[in-house]
């Protein structure tokens, strides 16, 4: 491929004018981290609904360069909980993320290792900023797509098993007075510390 390169990415057009990845994440690649697991189980046994998809442009995983694409997070609940990304830290812990919001609504879900929790708004428009060392999952609050750009550091990786065994501290529900972020009553502290 010819460098430097373009492609384009609208609201109105979110899927990349190129990419060289399509990544699908189902329902089963979320196990254990819906609250409602028997609404899981039982989702689930109905069949493994898509739940977003990655377009992903590549390039070297090596320092200095990027990695850039475009999520889009079906809407969707799992019992009060709305549908959401695995979520991840960064292998690379001290490298940060930035998303650009195209559609939809949603809140991203951050918090770092020591404890400290965050929740965004997105809405079309909307740039965040993911500093370093924070952990970060996309919710899916609106009843249509949420789509978005990303960016961050070609060599950072991800973490998910952290996220896979201990979930994030905070989860975000449909209440009786609209969406809700609730504290996760099954959050694990990391066994591995005294
Ligand atoms: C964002 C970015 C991607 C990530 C995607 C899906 O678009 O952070 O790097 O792959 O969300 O999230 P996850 O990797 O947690 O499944
Ligand atoms: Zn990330």
């Amino acid at each position: 491929m010819d460098l430097p390169f373009t492609y384009q990415v609208t609201p109105g057009q979110v899927i990349p004018s190129r990419y060289d990845n399509h990544t699908l994440r189902r329902l089963s690649s979320l196990r254990g981290q819906f609250l409602d697991q028997q609404a899981y189980a039982a989702m689930l046994a109905a069949g493994d609904s898509l739940l977003y998809e990655v377009y992903e442009i590549k390039r070297p995983e090596v320092y200095g360069e990027l990695l850039m694409g475009v999520t889009v997070l079906h809407p969707g609940r799992v019992g009060k909980e709305f549908f959401m990304t695995k979520g991840h830290f960064h292998a690379v812990l001290h490298t940060a993320e930035v998303y650009y919001i195209l559609q939809g609504r949603g809140a991203m879900v951050m918090e770092t290792p020591e404890g400290e929790t965050a929740v965004e708004e997105l809405a079309p428009g909307k740039v965040l900023y993911v500093p370093p060392r924070w952990a970060h999952r996309s919710v899916n609050t609106g009843d249509a797509d949420l789509s978005f750009f990303f960016v961050y550091p070609a060599d950072a990786g991800h973490d998910y098993a952290t996220i896979e065994t201990r979930g994030f501290r905070k989860l975000v529900v449909a209440g009786e007075s609209g969406v809700e972020v609730i504290d996760n009553p099954r959050w694990q502290p990391a066994q591995d510390r005294v």
